[in-house]
């Protein structure tokens, strides 16, 4: 791959010359063209980054970016990404997954990835659907969803994809949306700063098999009561003019109007993303959209913590165990210490 040495690589460096197979009028552009774009203000060489994918419409990503990349098998973009992360830690490393890939196939993988904290960024394409094998019911479909696999409806209580990576103990866990292209960037960066595994979901239309899935959330007549954008240090508010606030009354989250006489700006809900116990609570901001008292769905970043990676104290491990027993021998390992002879 060649290195424009001292030129400033813009997103157009990073696209490929290969065919976009993605439908018209997909998701998937859009989240492609924010990463292109964010690329540039990270600042790495392209040969420094790495895109690992597993299977469905979001995984051709990596064909699509002007960087290493490799389109692995379903489910385990996880495990190939953490075994390159362990031998080179040097890289930057991307997974790229859907809500099947991730939830159904690797859901295992996805777990124990987040619990060991390799420094790797995942961006979690949710589209509640399959969409590569035509509009299957995924584990983030809604109760009730009609699929090809579901013809009277998904019995299954979906999956809450951010409060299942707080229980693995991700460091850090963040949703954004493809149709709100500032949001998106903004997140892409903040994904790959943190030093550990970063989980962003995206919500993403299909609008082939699931449109319209997230509609309530990206809709100019609707989004600006049915989100809410977290930030540091802020206040929860939302509404047409930021006049409804998120107060906690005891453990449980209210929606109260800010401008009535007996609510003081001092009683609502500060952002803070180190608090984890207030960043399971965000994600369990979960409800239907359609239900009375319904609180808004957030977006933004829920939570980081600092914790050592996995690739620093597995390479810090093999380094003690060398300076204490000299370097091992692959032949030997491989023989083990007990032979025999079978006659
Ligand atoms: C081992 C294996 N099982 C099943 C499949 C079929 N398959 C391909 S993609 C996919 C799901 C894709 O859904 P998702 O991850 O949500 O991605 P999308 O296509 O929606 O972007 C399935 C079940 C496969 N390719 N390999
Ligand atoms: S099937 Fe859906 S997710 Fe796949 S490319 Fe088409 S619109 Fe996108």
């Amino acid at each position: 791959m060649d290195t424009l040495l001292d030129k400033p690589l813009t997103a157009k460096d990073f696209t490929t010359d290969q065919d976009v197979r993605w439908c018209p009028g997909c998701g998937d552009y859009s989240i492609l063209k924010q990463v292109q774009s964010v690329l540039p203000e990270i600042g790495l060489k392209r040969e420094e980054i790495v895109f690992v994918s597993g299977i469905g419409c979001s995984s051709r990503f990596p064909y699509y970016m002007e960087t290493y990349g490799m389109h692995s098998i379903h489910g385990r973009a996880t495990a190939v990404a953490s075994g390159l992360k362990a031998v080179r830690p040097d890289l930057s490393v991307w997974i790229v997954t859907g809500d099947g890939d991730a939830l159904s196939i690797g859901g295992n993988h996805l777990i124990h990835l987040l619990r060991r904290n390799f420094d790797v960024n995942i961006l979690l394409f949710n589209n509640e659907i399959y969409g590569l094998t035509k509009g299957q019911y995924s584990p983030t479909s809604p109760i009730g969803k009609v699929a090809k696999s579901t013809p009277y409806g998904s019995l299954d209580h979906p999956f809450n994809p951010l409060a299942l990576c707080l229980g693995a103990d991700a460091t850090f866990v963040a949703r954004s949306m493809d149709r709100d292209p500032k949001h998106l960037r903004e997140l892409i960066l903040r994904t790959h700063k943190h030093k550990g595994t970063s989980l962003l979901e995206i919500y993403q239309n299909c609008n082939v098999f699931n449109d319209g899935a997230f509609e309530v959330f990206t809709e100019k007549s609707s989004k600006k009561n049915e989100t809410i954008f977290v930030e540091q240090s802020k206040p929860l508010l939302f509404g047409d003019n930021n006049e409804k606030g998120i107060k906690l009354d005891g453990f449980t989250p209210i929606v109260v109007n800010v401008n009535e006489a007996n609510v003081s700006a001092n009683d609502l809900w500060i952002h803070d993303e180190k608090d984890r116990v207030k960043a399971e609570m965000l994600v369990r901001f979960f409800n239907d959209a359609t239900a009375d008292n319904h609180l808004p769905r957030p977006f933004g970043v829920f939570y980081e913590e600092e914790r050592n990676t996995y690739e620093e104290d597995f390479n810090q491990q093999i380094e003690n165990t060398i300076q204490q027993k000299g370097k091992g021998n692959l032949d030997d390992l491989l023989r083990g210490k007990n032979t025999w002879e079978i006659n």
